[in-house]
């Protein structure tokens, strides 16, 4: 017997066409929970561009760092230009060896973010930083585990003992009346 498993890697899963494959419900539930699941984990989110709508969905992000964002062309003549000038990608990124003009074909490109900050784009046939058709991603810093009380627990052992001195003085007083 033959089963169909779906496969859950975000890398095998894009192959093929993804926005036909995958409904747009289950293209930001299933970052989410990997992203739950399975904590560490680099996840992929998805980005739509264009079709009803001249805009980016959704228009913002926040992801960990070492995650990808995909972004998919639903229609129209688009592409995705980093304000800072770190990614402008169409069919693929200008650094990948791809072409960054904006196509009206429908294409996908993947960015991997890594460093923590906030990363605006836009459109260049339809925006500019921060108006028309623009977004951003904010990449969280990577969490770093909480620092020891200061002094360790020393003043937990002084006021400890302060308060059975404290106890100890109270009793000696009631008894001597
Ligand atoms: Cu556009």
């Amino acid at each position: 017997m033959i089963r169909a498993v779906r496969n859950p890697d975000p890398v095998l899963r894009r192959r093929g066409n993804p926005h036909q494959s995958l409904p747009r419900a289950l293209r930001v539930t299933i970052p989410l929970l990997a992203l739950v699941a399975v904590d560490g984990q680099a996840a992929t989110w998805y980005v739509d561009l264009g079709g009803a709508d001249v805009q980016f969905s959704p228009q913002f992000l926040t992801i960990r760092p070492g995650d990808s964002v995909t972004f998919i062309n639903t229609g129209g003549n688009h592409n995705v230009v980093a304000d800072d000038g770190s990614f402008r990608c169409a069919h693929g990124c200008d650094a990948d060896g791809g072409n960054g003009n904006a196509s009206s074909d429908f294409w996908i490109a993947t960015i991997t973010l890594t460093i923590p900050g906030t990363v605006g784009y836009f459109c260049e046939p339809h925006g500019s930083p921060g108006s028309g058709m623009y977004g951003s991603i904010a990449v969280l810093a990577p969490p770093t585990p909480r620092p020891a009380p200061a002094g360790g627990m020393l003043p937990d052992l002084l006021l400890g003992a302060s308060l059975v001195a404290l106890a100890l003085a109270y009793l000696r007083r009631v008894r001597l009346r």
